[in-house]
């Protein structure tokens, strides 16, 4: 009996870098097998703060977070604070709005304010007696010899402290991932899209929601994209999306409401002329980077998760999911290799990377696809034959946003489907095309039609061409 007890006290320490959503999630996990967990964030406690001014105030959450939230028992709690969106509803340039189903009833997904979501995964994190969260601990430094990481604090203290177990959660500019440069061997890249995003509110209009709230707005042009997502004060969060160089343009106030004017003109009553004016100049174009890299861990003593491994651009609304994801396939190898970190963490690797590659290329995919040709009719388009076929065809056929969203479908296996359907898809298409050909004209050797019929005599048209013009 001693000896279980002692062993159970010498449970390995788990330090968590970065109290994000993923990190956040991810001390749960650990705290749930029992590690003793440590977070370590860079800011100051979020539920304390007065005011947080970080990334997107809102996010998309679909299938595979929510499967990641369940796993904590957060589910239930974090959907209940979301506004769910069954459909997107596009707006052409003359303000006609064309909702396009996700899916059959239950197939929706969630806009969930990000802040919140975070702090609700903090406050979990810690019912755990055996997590410690450490607040205004910012990663300077870490050895992948001995696992001692040092920390700065606002004072300009620091500290070092010993873990068995490292666990980068820290983001796209993830200080971990530093030491993992430092190697041989290791695979890294990095992109910036020449686009930015700015993010304006759309107040409410007489205490009601100023459009539908239960969808995904978004106003397709090409190069420029503005988006919309509802969240619970009755605001939504539009998020513009365009060139950098397009944002430098412009410079003042009129010039604001004249592009508007030019490309997003049903938005500019909803969000208000001076309004506008006003917040566009508030903050400057945030960037957007895609990082990719190779392996996720070094030996038995640091992993990457979240967008320290893997940040991708958004235009799958899926950075965050697959964060979640990470944490979900950690935990099943944990179980599968019985938290033997050395076997864990190699097999995590190798699951995991061809995953988070996959969607980082299809966010890329996407965002190049919409800049390219992507205007409101191309969209409704585009959906309108993707659920076609999925009628036709709903074994066979099945659109990639609906594996991406909806399922657990890995990412790249839902990329292999995908290239597998486009190719059945074509060449039905041209079987349809040849079929039309031969069998059109089999038809008419076997009934060979009679010329005397086909060829209208002149005079018989012009008779025809008479009568049709005296009434
Ligand atoms: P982060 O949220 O960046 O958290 C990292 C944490 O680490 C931060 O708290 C930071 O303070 C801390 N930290 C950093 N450095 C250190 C250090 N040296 N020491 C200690 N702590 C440190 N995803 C979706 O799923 N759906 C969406 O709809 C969606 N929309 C998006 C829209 C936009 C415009 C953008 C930019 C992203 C969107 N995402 C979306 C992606 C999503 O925001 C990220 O994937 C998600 O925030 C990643 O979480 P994370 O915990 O890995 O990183
Ligand atoms: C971008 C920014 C519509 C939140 C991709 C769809 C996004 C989100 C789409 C942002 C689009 C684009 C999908 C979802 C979602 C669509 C998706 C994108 C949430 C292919 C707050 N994207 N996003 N695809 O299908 O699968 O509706 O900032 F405009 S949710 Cl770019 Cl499903």
């Amino acid at each position: 009996m001693e000896e279980t007890a002692g062993r159970q006290t010498e449970k390995k320490v788990v330090a968590v870098v970065g109290g994000g959503l993923v990190g956040a999630l991810n001390a749960c996990f650990f705290a749930k097998r029992g590690f003793e967990v440590e977070v370590f964030e860079t800011r100051e406690d979020i539920r304390k703060a007065k005011i947080v001014r970080g990334r997107s105030i809102n996010l998309a959450l679909s299938h595979r977070g929510r499967q990641a939230l369940k796993h904590v028992g957060m589910e239930e709690k974090i959907v209940s604070q979301g506004i769910p969106m069954h459909a997107r509803m596009i707006h052409s340039l003359s303000g006609k709005q064309s909702p396009i189903p996700y899916g059959k009833k239950g197939q929706y997904i969630l806009s969930v304010d990000r802040a919140n979501l975070n702090k609700e995964l903090l406050t979990e994190a810690e019912k755990y007696s055996n997590t410690k969260l450490n607040f205004d601990h910012k990663l300077q430094d870490w050895s992948a010899e001995t696992g001692i990481m040092t920390f700065v604090r606002s004072d300009g203290s620091m500290e070092q402290i010993h873990a068995d177990l490292i666990v980068g959660c820290d983001g796209a500019f993830s200080a971990i991932r530093k030491q993992f440069l430092r190697r041989s061997r290791f695979n890294y890249s990095q992109t910036y899209i020449p686009h930015g995003y700015m993010e304006l509110t759309m107040p409410p209009i007489n205490g009601e929601f100023a459009m539908k709230p239960n969808y995904l707005h978004i106003w397709p042009r090409n190069t420029f994209m503005m988006i919309a997502l509802p969240n619970l004060d009755k605001t939504f969060t539009c998020t513009l999306f365009m060139p950098f160089d397009e944002f430098e343009k412009i410079t003042t106030g009129d010039e604001v409401i004249e592009f508007f004017q030019k490309y997003f003109p049903d938005s500019i009553p909803l969000i208000g002329v001076e309004a506008l004016k006003r917040d566009y100049f508030r903050l400057p174009a945030q960037a957007m980077v895609s990082v990719k890299c190779s392996p996720y861990h070094i030996g038995d003593k640091c992993v990457l998760m979240g967008d320290a491994a893997h940040a991708v651009v958004p235009f799958y609304g899926q950075g965050m999911n697959a964060g979640f994801e990470d944490c979900i396939v950690f935990d099943e190898i944990m179980d599968r290799f019985n938290e033997d970190f050395s076997a864990v963490l190699s097999e995590y690797t190798r699951v995991r990377v061809p995953d988070d590659h996959a969607i980082a290329d299809l966010a890329m995919y996407n965002y190049i696809e919409m800049r390219a040709h992507v205007n409101s009719k191309w969209f409704i388009f585009r959906k309108y034959v993707d659920n076609f076929l999925h009628f036709l065809m709903p074994k066979a056929v099945i659109p990639l946003y609906t594996m991406v969203t909806f399922t657990r479908t890995r990412y790249h296996v839902a990329v292999e489907r995908w290239h597998w359907q486009n190719k059945v898809i074509n060449y039905s298409l041209r079987l349809g095309a040849v079929g039309a050909v031969f069998g059109g004209s089999y038809l008419l050797i076997k009934n060979p039609p009679d010329m005397n019929k086909l060829i209208i005599p002149t005079e018989k048209m012009w008779n025809k061409l008479v009568a049709l013009k005296t009434p």
